[in-house]
């Protein structure tokens, strides 16, 4: 990308969206395309291929996903395979219909097998049953990642799947029933603190592990793939360590100043046990995630509580 080029970040306004636009702007790129979710509804496809065609984006990031947690998912599994399908199918094929020079798809770490080997590596992927509880995304994500592959095989486009770690940072979602577990946690342990109360409830067993991006490292490695990677084959991003759910919770216990104990309720699913990306590619092409847990969780603390 020349710092001129014509960028569109589709969800610029959620997690991940927020955090690749700061980045590209503080890397120097100002020519960013943002439409709200009001002026453009993006599962509409007549909508997308018109957007498309009056504003002739030269870059697309394809961030503008339905995302939650695993009670999110488990409750709404026909909202999220049918947004995700109609948002990247319509970005993807009016993309190519106006000539997107290149365009980079955002997958999860949930598309591999519940029983996937540890840590998941690129080739894991459909090499098992995936984990019920998010399998309706997990479908609409492979779906996007073979969508891209077949139009650059076909029509010879440079679409690229980056497919990142479970995510957290400022703009995430804080809804305590659908959001990620990061989030979920900060906020019941600081309404915790405010009320005096002695106990937190953790899902599930507390056993599960899981792996924890920042939301700033990934915007780089996503500015980073875009101008490094052109490979049709999907790539992962995170950190490659992982750490349990209850050893998580005593983090941000401590960070938070919690000093009551916790209660695991069995009565909510652990979902994957084990989810830990294998990031050799990534790093092999130069890219590593700088920021550390403790630090991540800190600043999404600070941001929070703004
Ligand atoms: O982050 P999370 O909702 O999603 O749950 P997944 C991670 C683990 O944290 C599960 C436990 O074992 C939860 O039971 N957990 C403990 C909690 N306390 C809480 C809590 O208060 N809230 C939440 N949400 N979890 C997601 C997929 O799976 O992974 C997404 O649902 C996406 O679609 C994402 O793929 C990457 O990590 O299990």
């Amino acid at each position: 990308m020349e710092k001129k080029s014509k960028i569109y970040v589709a969800g610029h306004g959620g997690l991940v969206g927020s955090a690749i636009v700061a980045h590209l702007r503080q890397t120097g790129y100002n020519n960013i395309i943002k439409k709200k979710h009001s002026e453009l509804d993006l599962t509409r496809q007549e909508e997308v291929e018109d957007f498309f065609k009056k504003e002739k984006p030269e870059y697309v990031f394809l961030a503008a996903a339905k995302v939650g947690g695993i009670m999110g998912n488990n409750t709404f599994p026909a909202d999220f395979i049918f947004t995700n399908l109609a948002i990247q199918t319509n970005i993807i094929h009016a993309s190519y219909l106006n000539g997107v020079k290149k365009l980079l798809f955002l997958g999860s770490s949930c598309i591999y097998p519940k029983e996937c080997p540890q840590p998941m590596k690129e080739e894991h992927l459909l090499s098992g049953y995936l984990e019920p509880t998010n399998e309706p995304y997990a479908i609409a994500k492979i779906a996007g990642i073979k969508m891209c592959q077949a139009y650059n095989r076909q029509y010879g486009t440079r679409y690229i799947s980056l497919m990142p770690t479970n995510l957290y940072g400022p703009h995430d979602n804080f809804d305590l029933e659908t959001s990620h577990v990061l989030p979920a946690l900060i906020r019941k342990f600081y309404e915790a603190v405010q009320k005096g109360l002695d106990e937190v409830e953790i899902w599930g067993t507390g056993t599960p592990s899981r792996e924890f991006l920042y939301v700033d490292d990934l915007a780089d490695a996503a500015l980073f793939l875009m101008n490094n990677y052109d490979d049709s084959g999907i790539i992962n991003v995170g950190t490659g360590k992982e750490i349990p759910i209850k050893d998580l919770a005593g983090l941000i216990a401590r960070i938070t100043g919690f000093k009551g104990c916790l209660r695991f309720d069995k009565s909510r699913p652990d979902g994957t046990m084990l989810k830990c990306l294998d990031v050799s590619k990534i790093n092999s092409l130069g890219w590593r995630a700088a920021t550390t847990l403790e630090y991540g969780i800190k600043k999404t603390c600070q941001w929070y509580r703004l």
